[in-house]
């Protein structure tokens, strides 16, 4: 038996499902979770040794590939003076300051523990300084598993939606509306219906958790508007997004801008740190200068501050995020020229650090579309190419990811491999 099937068969008798997030346990790919014993750049080992270029980089933060030097150093040397004081620090200061000089819509930050975090508390936020309740969330949009967001859209466009996990009573969602990715004509609907009910509309303006899936022109500038009009607030969720797509997030890129942020994953160099943060109005709403309350022993933790920082200065290094996107267009023209050959249905697209691979004839621009990929061609080439040394999430539902440590090498022995996978599929 392997190392990573005994470990897994034990993980399961002490860990539901053996795993400390679903995802990990491979159950809509099969087979057994690899069990990761290290990395290093754009590789990570199993427990059976084996070696594999690593697209997951632990869901978004291994920017600058793994155990860079660097974020190791700061880290040993912030350890050293203490692991946690519930008290402030100068880096919280250092790292805030950091966040607000580049993404100029955050006037005033909180930092949390995760993303989960933040976007419950940014929803909180927006409640308290509306003095509203209405939500507006997209399909397939994930914003973390606070009650009110694991919500899928319910049987008319204008209803309610239900529950997407047992546990979350009806009563909790039923301020929360659930509209599809793209179409702004549904959030005009929204609005003209409950306009003066909406505290927020919060979107992952570049969707990474049904895979990747890009706004269509002028949605995001329409939602802008529509809040706007109506004195709603837009939340922009950069969990996946914050400084993996440019240096200023999505909203760099398009020029659109939020009134509350959420960041994680990224800003925190592989340690567990989350953001929220925008106008300082808004931000004066939360306490101990306002009435909205949120808190947390961990928040600001200086070992993972210290991992943040760091990351956030070599990423501000001239041209990072253009080598960034560079690479990521090699690896997905890469692919989809191999699978044209091989005849294999497959679009792939990219954005900065961030790409999305689609067993279906076109890329995708809604969660419906997205849904009607083929999932079993890509749970074969999921497995063939882990085979060959290669590991994408296991999910088809995932965004992929590239660091600064994916080299030409690198990508073009995904390609390798990928031409042999796309040759068995058909
Ligand atoms: N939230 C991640 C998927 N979009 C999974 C995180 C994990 O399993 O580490």
């Amino acid at each position: 038996m392997s190392r990573n099937s005994e470990l897994f068969e034990r993980a399961c008798k002490t860990i539901p499902g053996g795993v400390n997030s679903p995802v990990r346990a491979f159950r809509s790919v099969g087979g057994t979770p690899r069990f990761i014993k290290r990395a290093n750049g754009p590789y990570v080992w199993d427990e059976d040794d084996a070696k594999y270029i690593d697209y997951v980089g632990s869901w978004g933060p291994a920017i600058l590939g793994h155990a860079h030097p660097e974020v190791i150093k700061a880290v040993q040397e912030a350890a050293v003076n203490g692991l946690s004081f519930g008290a402030p620090t100068e880096g919280e200061i250092l790292i805030a300051e950091a966040i607000c000089e580049r993404i100029p819509s955050m006037e005033k930050v909180r930092l949390v523990s995760s993303g989960t975090e933040a976007t419950m508390s940014a929803i909180r936020l927006a409640r308290g300084a509306t003095g509203r309740s209405k939500i507006i969330k997209f399909e397939g949009c994930y914003h973390g598993h606070a009650d009110s967001l694991l919500v899928k859209a319910g049987s008319g466009m204008l209803t309610f939606g239900n529950p997407t996990s047992s546990g979350v009573p009806l009563e909790f969602i039923q301020h929360t509306l659930v509209l599809d990715f793209n179409d702004l004509q549904a959030v005009e609907t929204a609005f003209t219906e409950y306009g003066k009910e909406i505290a927020c509309v919060i979107v992952e303006p570049v969707a990474g958790n049904m895979n990747l899936v890009k706004p269509k022109a002028g949605f995001l500038e329409g939602l802008r508007k529509l809040c706007s009009d109506h004195g709603a607030l837009l939340i922009f969720d950069e969990v996946m997004t914050g400084f993996r797509v440019g240096p200023q997030g999505v909203q760099g890129l398009t020029g659109v801008t939020p009134d509350i942020t959420t960041l994680a994953k990224v800003i925190g160099g592989g340690m567990p740190v989350g953001a929220f943060g925008g106008r300082a109005d808004v931000m004066e709403h939360i306490a101990p200068v306002g009435a909205v309350y949120q808190a947390g022993t961990l928040s600001g933790n200086p070992v993972a501050v210290a991992a943040g920082l760091t990351t956030l200065r070599l990423l501000s290094e001239p041209g990072f995020y253009d080598r960034l996107a560079e690479q990521s267009k090699k690896l997905v023209q890469g692919l989809t020229e191999r699978a044209g050959s091989a005849g294999v249905l497959f679009a792939a697209d990219s954005i900065g650090g961030m790409f999305g691979l689609y067993f279906s004839l076109e890329v995708p621009t809604s969660f419906e579309e997205v849904s009607a990929a083929d999932v079993d061609l890509f749970r074969r080439f999921f497995h063939e190419m882990l085979e060959r040394g290669v590991y994408f999430a296991p999910s088809a539902f995932e965004a992929g990811f590239v660091s600064s440590t994916h080299d030409d090498e690198v990508i073009q022995a995904t390609l390798d491999a990928a031409e042999i996978a796309f040759s068995r599929l058909v």
